[in-house]
């Protein structure tokens, strides 16, 4: 059996997904994401100009050899951008083995141990009572589980993730006018100040039952992080995510040593070289990756057995950033894995992404049902994609007030 060719798109509605179709010479074919958040091109290019030359004439079912032949053979390794691109190879690849197989990926996994796994939405709000009737809303949808992000008194600009006025579209994290970011004003005080008792008033008006997850997206020092961890531990936060910039990793001693708040970290990690001493260390509760700049799932999944060793639960990136196809990809992962945990979940289920990407994974009461069609289950509908072209964004930049520059 033979790959005979593979093409790139680029475009979608609101973001610029990359989708890769591999054709083979049994006219079965394969779908993998290598969307990377505002910089798309770049995983395109590496497939078209490097990758897809090389995959012509391969064997498709040979997938683990594909991946170290591109793995290897780069010399320079990993990096979100070859990562996403050899990704986006392997979903595809999977994707064949399992329409060959005629079974679904979570079949030729192990099989299900679950199920439905439980997700996460994103609830925002320019200030406190913003958030509250955004998580009210998803609560009355019946999702279990609420990311809180909101604006904060005294803060110059809206902080990560809130829109700029009340009841504001949630498109707060790229900007399509060009690739110029916006800049946005920090202020560490402000927010160690206000957020502990913001986090504390949503838990009295939900009451303990629901999941409560918070995003610091990497902006506190080691010892504020710590210090925060303890003041919010009373919350009984379901997570505390990216409280440091991940990459210094023995920073998390700290906080490990004065809170018991869980930990979730990964999503800008690409490989697992930057999960292994954080997993083994058991500085983490939650891993964050993503199939699809994290390699694949062939490589997800050592991520994942690796993580299951210690206790470290997975939660896997799911920000509009990643089209259905890793989503689906994450579906089979999530049915499967023994030490699954939550599952971020923003992009299926908006008529425009269905009707480019069809598929029946099924959203209910904030649980994903996979779907039982052979593979990933998800489709790609090429008519539907001329509609789409590429348009460059930024995420923000983030400076402090004197206008040092900041993580966004
Ligand atoms: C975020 C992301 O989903 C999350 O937890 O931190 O939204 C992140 O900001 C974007 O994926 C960046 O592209
Ligand atoms: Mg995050």
């Amino acid at each position: 059996m033979k790959i005979t060719d593979a093409q790139v798109f680029v475009g979608g509605p609101g973001k610029n997904y990359v989708t890769l179709k591999i054709m083979t010479d049994q006219g079965v074919y394969g779908l993998g994401d290598a969307t990377l958040n505002n910089r798309e091109t770049l995983p395109a290019a590496y497939l078209t100009d490097y990758l897809i030359p090389n995959l012509i004439g391969m064997d498709p079912r040979n997938s683990e050899d594909i991946w170290q032949f591109f793995y290897r053979g780069a010399y320079f390794r990993r990096g979100p951008i070859a990562m996403a691109a050899f990704g986006a190879i392997d979903m595809a690849l999977w994707d064949i083995k399992g329409k060959l197989a005629n079974m679904p990926l979570y079949q030729l996994f192990g099989g299900k141990s679950r199920e439905g796994a439980m997700v996460y939405a994103h609830a925002t709000g320019a200030d406190l009572e913003d958030l509250m009737d955004s998580v009210a809303h998803f609560v009355e949808q019946g999702y279990k589980a609420v990311r809180v992000q909101c604006g904060i008194p005294g803060m110059p600009s809206a902080s990560y993730a809130v829109p700029e006025t009340k009841g504001a579209s949630t498109e707060y994290m790229t900007d399509f006018s060009g690739v110029r970011p916006k800049v946005e004003t920090w202020d560490t005080g402000t927010y160690m100040r206000y957020m502990p008792g913001a986090l504390a008033e949503i838990r009295a008006r939900f009451g303990p039952d629901l999941h409560i997850l918070h995003d610091v997206h990497h902006r506190l020092l080691p010892r504020e992080a710590a210090e925060f961890a303890k003041s919010v531990e009373s919350v009984g936060l379901f997570w505390l995510e990216d409280p440091t910039p991940a990459e210094d990793q023995e920073a998390l001693r700290l906080l490990r040593a004065h809170s018991t708040v869980p930990v979730a970290i990964g999503e800008v990690f690409n490989s697992i070289w930057e999960c292994n001493k954080l997993i083994e260390n058991e500085l983490i509760d939650f891993i964050r990756v993503a199939a699809t700049y994290a390699g694949g799932i062939t490589h997800v999944k050592r991520i994942i057995d690796l993580a299951g060793l210690h206790h470290v639960r997975t939660g896997f990136h799911g920000a509009p950033s990643h089209s259905p196809i890793c989503m689906a990809a994450h579906a089979h992962l999530n049915a499967w894995a023994p030490n699954f945990g939550i599952q971020e979940y923003l992009v299926l289920g908006t008529p425009a992404c269905d009707a480019l990407f069809p598929s029946d994974h099924r959203m209910e009461n904030g649980m994903v049902y996979v779907s039982d069609a052979p593979g990933l289950g998800v489709d790609f509908d090429e008519t539907e994609a001329k509609r789409y072209t590429y348009s460059p964004g930024s995420h923000p930049v983030v400076r402090l007030q004197d206008g040092t520059i900041w993580n966004y």
